[in-house]
């Protein structure tokens, strides 16, 4: 239990961290609805393993042949498969239930955000496209766009994670609801953001939608998460699918604001801008997480 709270509090959840086991940290109403599903889902199936165990090693211990020389005849206990039907069925269904309604959840910001007003605090959208490799960011409101590609080891900072770092951040306020469209240019891909239990298909010709609120400052991680570019016939020139990374900037509305205002017509210098604003105030999560 300390190690799942420790995981989803940390300012260090946002980004896979060696000999993990368990999802990153939650950084999304959404992200902390998926965790506590998966964590009571554990806790389901570990007794059942442990229920059909103790029977099994019961039968073992009881019904040898050595304990036991001469079997039952029972063929038929009416009790007992009335049971084994129903019990399972009614597991299944108190699954099933929670289940679905976080399905529906991850497409509507109003069934995971208790007293969520759209009106009073309306989404911003933000359309992404995959690539081979790399993604795109438009703000169609803000007419924002930003071209995103993976850092070579060579123009990376000491505090930039390897095949994780990009040139161009996107960057989002905190407590505004990000509608995200999600789509391809060419082959399949998937934006995935695991801080925020984002994880869309990115198909060709069509528009997929998902939502993420950003409760906390700093800077998340995700990968493209579809298999799209395979060594083919072409000698492994096409293997790139490991090498798009997508990067979420989330700053304070003042940050955003101020960046927001520049970034349509000069990217680099509303992404300086941003970066004097962050080193006057507090340090971004990532960078004490990172000493
Ligand atoms: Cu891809």
């Amino acid at each position: 239990m300390a190690a799942i709270l420790a995981s989803t509090s940390g300012a260090s959840a946002q980004q896979p961290q060696n000999w993990e086991i368990n999802f990153q940290g939650a950084a999304s109403p959404i992200m902390r609805q998926i965790f506590e599903f998966h964590t009571g889902l554990l806790i389901v199936i570990t007794l059942i393993v442990l229920f059909v165990m103790a029977l099994l090693g019961w039968i073992i211990v009881k019904y040898n042949a050595k304990a036991n020389p001469v079997p039952a005849k029972t063929s038929h206990n009416t009790v007992i498969e009335v049971l084994w039907t129903t019990v399972p069925v009614l597991i299944l269904v108190g699954i099933a239930i929670p289940s679905f309604s976080l399905l529906f959840a991850q497409y509507d910001p109003a069934r995971a955000i208790e007293g969520y007003d759209a009106e009073a605090n309306p989404p911003m959208t933000i359309k992404v496209t995959g690539s081979q490799w790399a993604w795109q960011f438009d703000y169609p409101d803000e007419g924002i766009s930003i071209f995103t590609t993976m850092k070579q080891d060579a123009d990376r900072g000491p505090d930039e994670p390897r095949l994780l770092a990009v040139d161009n951040e996107i960057v989002v306020p905190t407590g505004t609801v990000i509608q995200l469209q999600v789509t391809a240019a060419d082959v399949l891909h998937a934006f995935a953001m695991p801080a925020f239990g984002v994880k869309v298909d990115a198909v060709p010709g069509r528009l997929n939608e998902s939502w993420f609120l950003a409760e906390q400052e700093g800077v998340y991680y995700g990968q493209c998460s579809e298999l799209c570019g395979q060594p083919a016939n072409t000698g492994g020139f096409l293997t790139g699918h490991a090498f798009m990374p997508a990067v979420i900037r989330v700053v304070s509305p003042e940050q955003y604001a101020a960046w927001s205002e520049l970034a349509p017509t000069d990217l680099a210098g509303a992404n300086a801008r941003l970066a004097s604003l962050i080193s006057a105030g507090t340090p971004a999560p990532t960078q004490l997480a990172a000493r």
